[in-house]
């Protein structure tokens, strides 16, 4: 399931103006994956505060929509783009890549919470397929 020419300008597009809200996005999507799944809270017990919307989580939010960003731009080679990063996550982190699924999944919710006119079932296929890839990327180190 690679991403096509088509998928790649349409992530593009979608992230031209979904950008400007990635703060935002980042810290909705923290949120929710520390509330649905709170399995994902071992990761970060050294937080004070892993309630939604919490200073620690809207923080941690805009660090890896920074990450979302760099892959963005790194989009026709994400394995080689993000080898530092999976590093980091496998290896110092530790974290089981199992989770980049549901934090994955937590993206694509906010994504059509907060643009509900531009994340039509096209940008909506395209965005979960680059998300897929991101996973498979910061995963590649594990192995
Ligand atoms: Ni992740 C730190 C990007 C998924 C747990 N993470 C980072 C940093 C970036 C980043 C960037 C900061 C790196 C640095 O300090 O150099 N993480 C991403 C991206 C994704 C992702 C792009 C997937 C889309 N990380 C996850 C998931 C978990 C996770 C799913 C666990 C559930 N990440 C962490 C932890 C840290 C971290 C833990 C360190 C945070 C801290 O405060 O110590």
């Amino acid at each position: 399931m690679s991403l096509t020419a088509k998928d790649k300008a349409t992530v593009k597009a979608f992230w031209a103006k979904a950008s400007g809200s990635a703060e935002a996005i980042g810290a909705d999507a923290i949120s929710r994956m520390l509330a649905v799944y709170p399995q994902t809270k071992t990761y970060f017990s050294h937080w004070k505060d892993l309630s939604p919307g919490s200073a620690p989580v809207r923080k941690h939010g805009g660090i890896v929509m920074g990450g979302v960003a760099d892959a963005v731009s790194k989009i026709d080679d994400l394995t080689a783009g993000l080898l530092n990063l999976s590093e980091l996550h496998a290896f110092t982190l530790r974290v089981d890549p199992a989770n980049f699924k549901i934090l994955s999944h937590n993206l694509l919710v906010v994504c059509a919470i907060m643009f509900p006119a531009e994340f039509t079932p096209e940008v909506h296929v395209a965005m979960d397929k680059f998300l897929a890839a991101l996973a498979r990327a910061l995963s590649e180190k594990y192995r």
